[in-house]
């Protein structure tokens, strides 16, 4: 395609709005489906994909190709299989793939026809965030127009292979980004998690194999077909291949989302492209990859975010959407406003998520009301460590919810102690005595 520095977002012109079926085409789309359809079986794709070492954009970066080559390798006329866009991007400070699916839809309808005839599905189905209104109808639209030109429904370009999208707007939990809960839900059912294994690639929705993807993950596959491995990974700084939305909320001059090359460091990030902190305002610390990611302090401002940096500083690449804690804002104050929403959030259906993470809450409501005891913090401690151990909870949720919990506990110790021993926040005392 002829827009290599930053494929995903090219064609978004956020004013105009999303490029139609021959403006898309003009652009370069659907230029993947025609190579793929025509001139590659579905294992050269998956091949392709895992070459340019693709990882998962949702939070947990797992390899596309890798998570792809577990489906059975049945042709989807004989055997029954899904491919489901995770769109319920509901991570507090990540709106990302909301500009994918505004923006671009036919990028993401693209990418799944790519996904689908790798792995051989016959349905797609796209999860999207309930609140998400116009990129609902705005992907209705693109669905439709593109069945009308023949890129979806029976035997697409006379190759033998059909496939379909539906999209099925969520009822609006967050658990449901979780990709066993999402399934349960799509079944009718109430969305708890489902143990692994079995993994959704052998056993997902009704029981057939399924791969759940994020929207960002898909998007990138037209490109990845159209310019080859080599070129996706020569995108990125280090290791990992492609470029990444990354995206920085708090007290910045220009809040928002880029598409920048992966490996891009945090500070060229915050003061290049957010335009570093509101006048008045200093960088305390971060959440790098949403609000179940490790906090970072500023020493960490050089660091790559690529999924392996980010992780040596003690973090996680999440989702790639910055939080700032500035330097007139209560951490205890942020700590309790996010485990409010991780305990009103949690499913319920294990013991430890559903008791531990509203107890957490208390805690923290106590301490930042001015009431809480030394031993709290220590109670606080012991949570952190129980519940954001893995595999003590049935998912990922309470270990997520306890990463903002566990690092803060860490960096703010002193905020935590004064609140106790001022009894209240330190930050309101000073404002009240102005
Ligand atoms: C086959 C194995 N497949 C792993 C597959 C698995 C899944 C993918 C990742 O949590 C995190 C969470 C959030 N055989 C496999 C295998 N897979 N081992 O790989 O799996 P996993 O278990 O590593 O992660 P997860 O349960 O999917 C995702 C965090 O992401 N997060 C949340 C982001 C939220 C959004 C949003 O709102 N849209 O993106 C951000 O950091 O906390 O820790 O497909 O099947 N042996």
């Amino acid at each position: 395609m002829s827009f290599p520095d930053r494929p995903l977002t090219a064609m978004i012109d956020v004013a105009a709005g999303p490029p139609d079926c021959m403006a898309y085409e003009r652009a370069g789309g659907w230029e993947a489906v025609r190579r793929a359809l025509k001139n590659l079986t579905p294992a050269e794709v998956v091949d392709t994909v895992t070459r340019s070492k693709l990882r998962g954009r949702g939070g947990a970066g797992f390899g596309t190709g890798q998570k792809w080559s577990f489906v059975p390798k049945e042709p989807a006329s004989e055997r029954r299989k899904y491919l489901i866009a995770n769109a319920d991007e509901m991570e507090p400070g990540t709106f990302k793939d909301r500009l994918l699916l505004e923006g671009n839809p036919l990028q993401l309808v693209e990418g799944m026809i790519l996904a689908a005839y790798a792995i051989q599905a016959g349905h797609g189905i796209i999860f999207l965030r309930g609140e998400y209104h116009l990129a609902c109808k705005r992907l209705d639209q693109a669905i439709a127009e593109a069945r009308h030109e023949g890129w979806l429904g029976e035997n697409i370009l006379g190759s033998g292979f059909s496939f379909d999208i539906h999209v099925h707007s969520s009822a609006g939990r967050y658990i449901c980004g979780e990709e066993t809960a999402l399934l349960t839900a799509l079944e009718g059912r109430r969305a708890t998690p489902r143990s692994k294994p079995p993994f959704p690639q052998t056993g997902g929705l009704w029981g057939t194999p399924s791969v759940v993807n994020n929207v960002e993950t898909l998007c990138n596959l037209p490109h990845i077909i159209t310019n080859g491995p080599e070129w996706f990974l020569a995108l990125g700084t280090g290791t990992d291949g492609g470029t990444k939305l990354y995206g920085v909320s708090g007290r910045v001059c220009r809040p928002g989302t880029w598409e920048l090359p992966i490996g891009t460091s945090l500070r060229e990030i915050i003061e290049d492209h957010a335009g570093g902190m509101l006048p008045g305002y200093g960088l305390r610390a971060l959440l790098p990859g949403g609000a179940s990611t490790a906090f970072l302090d500023v020493t960490a401002l050089d660091v790559a975010m690529d999924y392996g940096s980010v992780e040596k500083a003690g973090s996680r690449l999440g989702t790639g959407m910055a939080i700032i804690l500035d330097d007139r804002t209560c951490p205890v104050g942020m700590i309790h406003n996010l485990e409010h929403f991780f305990a009103q959030e949690s499913c319920g259906w294990c013991t430890p998520c559903r008791d531990g993470l509203p107890w957490v809450e208390r805690l923290l409501m106590a301490i930042e009301a001015g009431t809480g005891e030394e031993e709290d913090l220590e109670q606080l401690d012991r949570h952190a460590r129980m519940l954001g151990t893995p595999g003590r909870t049935f998912c990922a949720h309470a270990p997520g919810a306890m990463a903002p919990l566990a690092s803060g506990l860490k960096l703010f110790r002193e905020d935590f102690a004064e609140h106790i021993t001022q009894h209240g926040c330190p930050l309101q005392h000073a404002a009240r005595s102005l």
